[in-house]
């Protein structure tokens, strides 16, 4: 195919909506949910704060404007390969250093929300992937897969979005088979609705939070909080999630877009 017609029909079908552009991104704001981990294992990122500079006022009379405090880990968001141990040595880990071309690519969307509205700590396997390919179709190389868990749909609500107890906290993720299997695929990244890739109770796992140690590790990518996924098809879009160019930046809150084709 000729990709410059490809691209001016990808234009023409934004301009009449027959592609739709998904915002698959949650508010980021003061009352986002950020992670929290044990005071005497970590230290946090703090919450989301804006600071008006001015807003046609004494400060500034004809212009509005903000500062904020942001952590790189904040609200829905990408994981870089330097933000975890495993991924320490690729000079192409940081949000400054990446692969731009990697970032836009097709998603798979695997939905398990039906699955999460039963178990909070729904955990996805490899042979569930498989079973989910068989379905819709294989995962290629260099795409997205993301978790449909429709966990979104708390994310006004820190304490039901984090869903902690004595135990710790629960929310569905990944099994450390599932995102070996997907790395053989040759997968770019892996996305989940919940505060991180890993599922809640994933420092328990061996090895322990196998999202960030084993996609990092192999330089992929992760992304987090995921919004509005329940609109996407399970393949058939292009997932943009691009970071911030943040100086050897760990990750960064980013826009995450998808365009879908109108059925
Ligand atoms: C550090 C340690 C554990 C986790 C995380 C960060 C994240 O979820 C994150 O935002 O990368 S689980
Ligand atoms: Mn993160």
């Amino acid at each position: 195919m000729n990709s410059e017609n490809s691209l001016t029909n990808l234009a023409m079908m934004l301009a009449s909506g027959d592609v739709k552009v998904v915002d698959c991104t949650g508010v980021l704001g003061p009352d986002t949910p950020i992670l929290r981990l044990p005071e005497d294992f970590a230290k946090n990122t703090p919450k989301v704060e804006i600071h008006k500079i001015s807003e046609y006022d004494e400060d500034g009379p004809f212009f509005a404007w903000n500062w904020l405090k942001l952590g790189e880990h904040a609200g829905t968001h990408f994981d870089a390969p330097h933000h975890w141990i495993t991924g320490k040595d690729y000079d192409d880990g940081f949000t400054d250093t990446l692969d731009v071309q990697r970032l836009v690519a097709p998603v798979n969307v695997i939905d398990c929300s039906e699955e999460t509205a039963k178990n909070e700590d729904f955990l996805l396997t490899a042979d569930s992937v498989k079973a989910w390919e068989s379905e819709y179709g294989e995962i290629g190389a260099g795409e997205w897969v993301v978790m449909r868990t429709d966990w979104d749909k708390r994310a006004t609500d820190e304490a039901r979005f984090l869903n902690a107890d004595d135990s710790g906290p629960h929310s569905p993720g990944p099994t450390p088979d599932c995102i070996e299997y997907l790395l053989s695929k040759g997968i770019v990244g892996w996305g989940t609705q919940c505060i991180g890739t890993d599922a809640g109770q994933a420092g328990g796992m061996e090895p322990p939070y196998p999202a960030h140690n084993l996609l990092h590790r192999d330089n992929c990518f992760g992304l987090a909080s995921l919004a509005n996924l329940d609109q996407l098809p399970a393949k058939g879009a292009i997932l943009i999630a691009a970071p911030l160019k943040i100086q050897h930046g760990t990750g960064s809150p980013i826009r995450a877009l998808a365009l879908v084709p109108k059925d």
